[in-house]
């Protein structure tokens, strides 16, 4: 081993005029720019006011609702000059496994407290089947997903938690409707105290956003208050007025496990695919269980949906899981309630495993899917995620180039990928 002699240190008065230097940025630091940010800061709320007013806001609620308001910088999905932007899910390096967010040990122990309310609050769901058209399995497994049914504490103040997703997120339009909806609340007469919300200002056992609160929240056991936090019938009934409001369709289901074939694999997953039952069966998909389709099965429309590629269960997914989706715009959030809800009405274990898909690096997928794009193939977009059409996109990659077709983003395919990319390359 060569030895090399340490670096001579800086000298002394050059280090001196470091720390000087070092000094004045922090005094100016300390000083003026967090003046300057107040100032912008107050800017933005007086901003608001015209907003606020106009929406019935009185000034009096405006001016006790933002006075002393202070960004909370430790939120997700923030835009922050010299700092990297934090994803909404915390999926900054890995992607998170299916497996995991679909783990089948939580997904049967939210399942039997489920059978447990369901029988507790019988009545008040037959009710809401009844005015609403949502099935109980269905509400209870919002529930379940939402707060693991009111076990959930939330830990944010649902003003300071969309304000400043309003003034500093990524999302700033949407969060400043919500920032307003959430003053219209406390004008109401909704106490602050009571206002706790999720990271992103979701509200109650049924996890409301403001702007939603208006729009669905219900008043089912008729005291004169809609109280999406203590009252039990009052969340369940907001929760499937706001799956009505967005479409549900009453007396159906949200989709079926099937078993992929070689003629529909997993490469036809996703929305861009959709097509009559009929038609998959044509391709040879059957239902898991082993249950034959029924005509009136056969005549709905359904796409594909096989979160964890090649290596866990494949769905056919009909108009139901597209109304969950909207409740949370997330595939593996609407697979959870959709398989939430039919074991709780008694059924619903997988009958394929998952499989050993575990996390994936952000950086290798957004390759795969830069090379995928130069290619010709249908990426959406560059984003690192092991979305539905990825999925798609990988599998008809697979298959044009004689691949085991597992639509999943492993380190063979990006080999391939790789490769093939350098044998197209002009160089
Ligand atoms: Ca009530």
């Amino acid at each position: 081993m060569i030895h090399r002699p340490d670096p001579s240190p800086p000298k002394r008065n050059n280090r001196l005029a470091a720390l000087i230097v070092l000094g004045m940025g922090l005094i100016a630091a300390a000083f003026a720019s967090p003046a300057a940010a107040d100032a912008k800061l107050d800017a933005w709320i007086e901003g608001l006011w015209p907003e606020a007013q106009a929406a019935g806001v009185s000034r009096a609620t405006f001016d006790k609702a933002l006075r002393g308001f202070t960004p909370d910088l430790k939120l997700p999905d923030l835009e922050i000059a010299g700092r990297p932007s934090n994803d909404a899910r915390g999926q900054a390096e890995f992607t998170r496994a299916p497996s995991e967010y679909l783990d089948r040990a939580y997904l049967m122990r939210l399942a039997a407290t489920g059978k447990d309310l369901a029988a507790k609050h019988k009545a008040t769901l037959a009710r809401i089947e009844q005015e609403l058209g949502v099935d109980r399995y269905s509400v209870l497994a919002i529930w379940g997903r939402e707060t693991a049914f009111g076990h959930h504490k939330l830990p944010h103040d649902a003003i300071n938690v969309v304000a400043t997703q309003a003034y500093l997120g990524r999302r700033k339009e949407m969060f400043r409707t919500e920032l307003i909806a959430a003053l219209k609340m406390l004008e109401s007469g909704v106490p602050r105290s009571l206002m706790r919300a999720s990271w992103a200002g979701a509200m109650g056992l049924t996890q409301f956003m403001p702007s939603e609160y208006f729009k669905h929240a219900h008043d089912l056991d008729g005291d004169g208050k809609t109280d999406i936090w203590n009252s039990i019938p009052d969340a369940l009934a907001s929760a499937a007025s706001q799956l009505k409001g967005k479409g549900w369709v009453a007396g159906q289901t949200w989709g079926y496990e099937v078993k992929l074939t070689r003629e529909a694999d997993c490469g036809y997953e996703g929305p861009t695919q959709e097509r009559p039952i009929a038609e998959w069966a044509k391709l040879g998909l059957k239902r898991a269980n082993g249950k034959p389709w029924t005509d009136a099965q056969l005549a709905l429309s359904a796409y594909m949906m096989s979160p964890a590629g090649g290596y866990g269960p494949s769905f056919l997914v009909l108009e139901n899981y597209k109304v969950i989706r909207r409740y949370n715009m997330s595939d593996l959030y609407a697979v959870f309630v959709g398989n939430l809800a039919d074991r709780i009405a008694g059924g619903g274990d997988f009958v394929t495993p998952w499989g050993g898909t575990g996390p994936q690096k952000t950086r290798n997928i957004e390759e795969i899917q830069e090379r995928l794009m130069a290619l010709g193939y249908d990426v959406e977009k560059i984003d690192g995620k092991v979305g539905s059409n990825t999925r798609k996109v990988i599998g008809q990659y697979e298959r044009a180039n004689n691949l085991k077709v597992d639509c999943w983003p492993s380190d063979a395919v990006l080999d391939h990928v790789r490769k093939t990319a350098s044998r197209e390359s002009p160089r």
